[in-house]
């Protein structure tokens, strides 16, 4: 068991064992301080030479940087040391010695690339300020969870090896399934829709969601965490509103719990829980919007889908999350329901003023509109059966979303890529680590 007393914890009077990662070593001469780190923050070895056996003066002193150590002694107030209190140790042993050479500094001192930080985690996530993104992340997945409760949500789990994708055919990962050809799943869009007509009624899912995005974009991954929702006897109205919870509960939940987190990321006197309602605002009046700031070679027409500069465009303009609702039927995929059965959907995305971060809308629950919407996408209902099916045995109708957990996070902490909120990104380049 962990019987270390973890740095924050080490009061003036304690005899203390800490351990942890030898953060500096500062060597002045008659005196020397060796600064230890545990997850907790840091703390001062005071190493006074001439009163101290040789040999422990040695071991730590002669340590590498980045070396696990566990170091007892007395604590001790001391008000030039950072943290107003130093250990006078009685011991140090060495318990995983590093290389004097790392791949990186985690001190910071040394900058890294975005890809050298990447092939070394470990050691990226050393780093008050990176370590910090993973925390926040950790708690808004927690207060996520917590909304989704609070609207009578039960958690699901649905499967990523999949027979046939939904979210258009060019962005699949074909795998080998026991000599079949099978796909990991690009969304959990169809096995959530089935529970809306099971007892479970009102569902959620945090999963991963594989896309074989042809494009390197700061903002989009070949495996992100998707956050999704789907709810019996909703209208896309009503899954607005329940987005804007789950949103609004995220950034709730990290201003509450995360204020060293937002301080190490310079965000402690920014950060800012969205407290305005979401504005609707119609495709239409959107692509007017757009071709009215000017900043587009090519005015907008009924029917484009909005291309990133357009979004940027109308972000600015808004300045906060916004809803996009009542996109043209033809640029939806065919599970969206479409309003009135004309030219309008109920499909809806929802906009931080520089990306987008969910699509969603109300479905369509009738039988044979679906089975008519797969014909028209061009993709075979039979291959859908297990899917179709199920249509016919009492299907309420419903409605739902998808939320890019990454782009929360990152648009959250105005990360410059999307990388930066995901341990291991898959991307083009990077299979591994
Ligand atoms: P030398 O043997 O080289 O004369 P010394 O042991 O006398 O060194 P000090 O003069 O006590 O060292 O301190 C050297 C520097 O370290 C000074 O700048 C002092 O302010 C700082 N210092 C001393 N003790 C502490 C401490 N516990 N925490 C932080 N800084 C300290
Ligand atoms: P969509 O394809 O728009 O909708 O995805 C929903 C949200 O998931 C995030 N996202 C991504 N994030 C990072 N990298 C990617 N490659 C990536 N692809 C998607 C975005 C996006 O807004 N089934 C529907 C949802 C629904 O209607 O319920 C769907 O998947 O934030």
């Amino acid at each position: 068991m962990d019987e270390r007393t973890y740095t924050a914890d080490a009061e003036p009077g304690d005899e203390a064992t800490v351990a942890g990662w030898v953060h500096e070593i500062r060597d002045l001469g008659g005196i020397a301080f060796l600064i230890l780190r545990d997850t907790t923050g840091k703390i001062q070895i005071k190493f006074e030479k001439d009163e101290m056996d040789d040999d422990l003066v040695e071991t730590g002193l002669g340590v590498h940087r980045e070396s696990v150590i566990r170091v007892a002694g007395a604590v001790e107030e001391e008000e030039r040391a950072p943290t107003g209190v130093e250990i006078v140790p009685d011991s140090v042993e060495v318990v995983a010695e590093a290389d004097p050479e790392l791949p990186l500094d985690p001190s910071g001192k040394v900058d890294a690339e975005l890809p050298t930080r990447l092939d070394n985690r470990t050691l990226d996530l050393r780093k008050d300020e990176v370590k910090a993104i993973f925390e926040i992340r950790a708690e808004l997945l927690r207060s996520v969870r917590e909304a989704f409760r609070g609207l009578g949500c039960t958690e699901i789990n649905t499967p990523k090896i999949v027979a046939t994708g939904t979210e258009g055919g060019t962005e699949l990962f074909p795998i080998t399934y026991f000599g079949e050809e099978a796909f990991m799943n690009q969304s959990p869009q169809l096995f959530k829709q089935l529970m809306v007509g099971s007892g479970l009624e009102r569902v959620f899912e945090i999963g991963p969601i594989f896309r074989a995005e042809e494009h390197n974009t700061p903002r989009h991954l070949n495996e992100a965490t998707s956050i999704d929702f789907e709810s019996a006897f909703f209208d896309e109205s009503d899954a607005m509103d329940a987005c804007e919870t789950v949103v609004r509960a995220a950034y709730e939940g990290v201003a509450e719990n995360c204020a060293d987190q937002l301080d190490a990321l310079g965000l402690a006197e920014t950060f800012e829980v969205p407290d305005e309602a979401f504005p609707r605002l119609s495709y239409e009046e959107a692509i007017e919007r757009i071709n009215a700031t000017g900043e587009l070679d090519e005015q907008l027409v009924w029917g484009d889908d909005l291309p990133t500069e357009g979004e940027h465009a109308l972000g600015k303009e808004m300045g906060q999350h916004y809803f996009i609702t009542e996109w043209p039927s033809e640029i939806k995929p065919f599970y969206i329901k479409d309003k009135d059965d004309g030219q309008l959907s109920t499909g809806f995305d929802l906009m931080h003023p520089s990306m987008e971060l969910v699509s969603g809308g109300q479905r369509e629950h009738r039988y044979d509109h679906l089975v008519d919407g797969f014909e028209q996408q061009g993709l075979d209902p039979d291959a859908f059966e297990y899917y179709t099916k199920m249509f016919r045995y009492g299907m309420p109708p419903h409605a739902g979303w998808g939320l890019g957990g990454e782009r929360l996070v990152m648009t959250m902490l105005g990360l410059d890529n999307i990388r930066e909120a995901v341990l291991f990104p898959r991307d083009r380049q990077r299979l591994s680590p």
